[in-house]
C-alpha cells in the first residue's frame, strides 16, 4: 500500500479539477507542494512576488474558464496574494490561492508567519476555508473550485497548515471527488425573453453594451448572431472588446459618449452598471433609459438603475434564447434613422480626430503614434495587456480586436501592477499567440521584476513601456531638491530597457517613430522576451475631456 502526503493530495486534487499550472513562490511550508506539482504534471511557474503570481492566476481563470492557481508561503506571502484575490473577485474571474500556513497546533502561539489567513481572504473570495483535517483536502479543493466557477465566478482561498501538508496517509484512505463539471448554462424565463423583444421593438435609440461577462461566457457566436439579426449599434467595455468586432459598421465605440447619453434603451450583455459605465445614471445616461439586463447573478439586476427587463442566466444561453425568439418573429432596427445618423456622424468625427493623432510623426511621440505602430505590426490574434492611466485608456481606442479574450487590463478594480503577471499567464495559456504587454512607466514599476520570470521561462512577450516620466507624466526635468518633486514624477528618461538585459532579454530605448517601428519589428521576431522603452512626450495627452482627473 503506498503512502501519500498532504502536499501530493493538494496537487493531485488540483490536477483532477483541471488546474494545469500553479504560479507562486516557494518557502515555508509549501516547498513540497511545488515539487509535488512538478511530479504530478502541473506546471509550476516560479514568480518574483505573490501579487504578480496571483494576478497571473486570475488571468488564467478569465482566459480558460477554469480557475488559475497561486501558491504562497504563510503570512506575508499569502497577504501579497490577497491583491490577486481582490482583483479576480472584482472582475468575476475564477481563481484559487493555496496558502501555506503555520502548524495548526501552534495556532495563537506566535508561530513563524502566523496570520489569520482564512479571515483575511474572506471579504475577497466566494469561499475561504481551512480543511478540518489533512485527509479531507481533496473535498475542500473541489468545494473551492466549484464555488469559484459556478454562478458569478470569483476567487477561492484554501489554507493549508504545515502539519497538513506533511501528514501521510495510506492512499486508499483518501476520497478524491470527481472533476467538477463545467458550470451549467441556465436560461432566462421565456416570459422575460418576450418582454425583452417587445421592449426592443419600441426603442427609438437602442444600444447594445457588451461586457467581459460575454467574453467569459464565450458568447461571441450568439452575440454576433444577435447583432446581425437586429442590426443594433453596439459598443464594448474594455475587456468586452472583440466579442463583436471593434471595427464594423454597427460598432459605435468612437461615439461612446453620445451613445450612452442618448440611448433610450440599453441591452446590457454581461456588463455591470458600475463606475465603468458611470452607474447608468445622468449626466452620462438618459434619466429615462430602459435597461434590458442580462446577467448570471440575479442580485446584479437593477443595481443603480431598475431594469426594465432582467434576464437572469448564462450569457451564451440567454442571447441564444433571444436569437431563437427573433428567428420566430424577426426584429431589425431600421437602416436609416436619426439615431443611426447621429451616431455615424460622431463616429466619423472622432475617428478623424484620433487619426490625426495617430498620423502625427512629431518627435517625441504621443501615445497615439505609438499605438498605431503596435496596431499595424501586431500579428492577428495577438493578446494585448495594457495598464497605466493614459496608456491603458488610449490604447483601448486605438488597438482594435476582432476576436474575444485578447485584451487584459487593470479591469474593474483598476489595479496597477497586474500587467506582467497577466502577460505571463497569457503566454503560458496561449503559447501560439503573440503577447504584447503595454505598460505605463508607473504601472510597470509595480511588478517590473517579473521580466526575469518571462526571460527564465523564455516567454517571447514584447514589453512596451510608454514612458512619460511618471504617473500621468508631465515633467521634462525635476527640481534639484528631490523632495520637492511632484508626487507623480519618476526618474526622467529612466533606463527601463536595462532591466531585461540582465536576464537575457533584449532591451531597446527609442524616441522616434522609425526607431520604435524597427525595434518592435525585431522584438516580434525574437524568440526571447524584449522590452522597448519608448520615451514619449511627457506632455502627451488624450482628448482633454476624457481625463479630467489628470488635468485638474
Ligand atoms: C495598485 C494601485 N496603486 C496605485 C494606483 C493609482 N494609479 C492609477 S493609474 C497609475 C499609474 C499611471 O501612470 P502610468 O502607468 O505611467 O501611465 P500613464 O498615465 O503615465 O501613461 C496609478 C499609480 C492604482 N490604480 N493601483
Ligand atoms: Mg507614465
Amino acid at each position: 500500500m503506498s503512502k501519500i502526503d498532504g502536499a501530493t493530495l493538494i496537487v493531485r486534487s488540483l490536477k483532477q479539477q483541471g488546474v494545469d499550472s500553479l504560479f507562486g513562490i516557494v518557502g515555508f511550508p509549501v516547498f513540497g507542494v511545488a515539487l509535488a506539482a512538478q511530479r504530478e504534471g502541473i506546471q509550476f511557474i516560479g514568480m518574483r512576488n505573490e501579487q504578480a503570481a496571483s494576478y497571473a492566476a486570475g488571468a488564467v481563470g478569465y482566459l480558460t474558464g477554469r480557475p488559475g492557481a497561486c501558491l504562497t508561503v504563510s503570512g506575508p506571502g499569502m497577504i501579497h496574494a490577497i491583491a490577486g484575490l481582490a482583483n479576480a473577485q472584482s472582475n468575476c474571474w475564477p481563481m484559487i490561492v493555496i496558502g501555506g500556513a503555520s502548524d495548526s497546533y501552534q495556532e495563537g502561539m506566535g508561530a513563524f508567519q502566523e496570520a489569520p489567513q482564512v479571515d483575511l481572504a474572506r471579504p475577497y473570495t466566494k469561499y475561504s476555508a481551512r480543511p478540518d483535517s489533512a485527509k479531507r483536502i481533496p473535498f475542500y479543493l473541489e468545494q473551492a473550485v466549484r464555488s469559484c466557477i459556478n454562478g458569478r465566478p470569483g476567487a477561492s482561498y484554501l489554507d493549508l497548515p504545515d502539519d497538513f501538508l506533511t501528514a501521510e496517509f495510506e492512499e486508499d484512505e483518501i476520497v478524491f471527488p470527481p472533476r467538477c463539471p463545467e458550470p451549467p448554462r441556465p436560461q432566462a424565463a421565456a416570459a422575460d425573453i418576450e418582454s425583452a423583444i417587445a421592449a426592443l421593438r419600441k426603442a427609438e435609440r437602442p444600444l447594445v453594451i457588451i461586457g467581459k461577462g460575454a467574453a467569459y461566457a464565450r458568447a461571441e457566436g450568439e452575440v454576433r448572431a444577435f447583432l446581425d439579426a437586429t442590426q443594433l449599434p453596439y459598443l464594448a467595455t474594455p475587456m468586452g472588446k472583440g466579442v463583436a468586432p471593434d471595427e464594423a459598421p454597427l460598432s459605435v465605440a468612437p461615439a461612446r459618449g453620445l451613445a450612452l447619453q442618448q440611448a433610450d434603451l440599453v441591452v446590457l450583455l454581461g456588463a455591470r452598471l458600475n463606475w465603468m459605465l458611470h452607474f447608468g445614471v445622468p449626466p452620462r445616461f438618459d434619466r429615462n433609459v430602459k435597461i434590458i439586463q442580462v446577467d448570471i447573478a440575479a442580485e446584479e439586476i437593477g443595481r443603480n438603475v431598475p431594469a426594465a427587463v432582467g434576464l437572469v442566466g448564462d450569457l451564451k444561453s440567454v442571447v441564444g434564447q433571444l436569437n431563437e425568439a427573433l428567428s420566430a418573429e424577426s426584429f431589425r432596427y431600421p437602416a436609416d434613422t436619426p439615431w443611426r445618423r447621429a451616431l455615424a456622424e460622431k463616429v466619423e468625427e472622432n475617428r478623424q480626430f484620433v487619426r490625426g493623432m495617430m498620423d502625427d510623426e512629431s518627435v517625441p511621440m504621443g501615445y497615439y503614434r505609438v499605438f498605431r505602430e503596435i496596431q499595424e505590426q501586431a500579428p492577428a490574434g495577438s493578446i494585448i495587456q495594457a495598464e497605466g492611466a493614459q496608456t491603458m485608456d488610449i490604447s483601448r481606442s486605438v488597438l482594435m480586436h476582432d476576436a474575444p479574450r485578447l485584451r487584459l487590463d487593470a479591469g474593474t478594480f483598476g489595479t496597477m501592477g497586474v500587467g506582467l503577471g497577466q502577460a505571463i499567464a497569457a503566454a503560458i495559456v496561449h503559447p501560439d499567440k503573440q503577447v504584447i504587454c503595454i505598460e505605463g512607466d508607473s504601472a510597470f514599476g509595480f511588478s517590473g521584476m517579473e521580466v526575469e520570470t518571462a526571460c527564465r521561462y523564455k516567454l517571447p512577450i514584447v514589453f512596451v513601456i510608454v514612458n512619460n516620466n511618471g504617473i500621468g507624466g508631465g515633467f521634462d526635468s525635476l527640481p534639484e531638491d528631490p523632495f520637492a518633486s511632484p508626487p507623480s514624477a519618476y526618474t526622467v528618461g529612466a533606463g527601463y530597457e536595462g532591466m531585461i538585459e540582465g536576464f537575457g532579454g533584449t532591451g531597446y530605448r527609442v524616441r522616434t517613430p522609425a526607431e520604435f517601428s524597427a525595434a518592435f519589428k525585431q522584438a516580434l521576431a525574437d524568440a526571447m522576451p524584449s522590452l522597448i522603452n519608448v520615451l514619449i512626450d511627457p506632455q502627451a495627452r488624450a482628448k482633454p475631456q476624457k481625463f479630467p482627473w489628470l488635468t485638474q
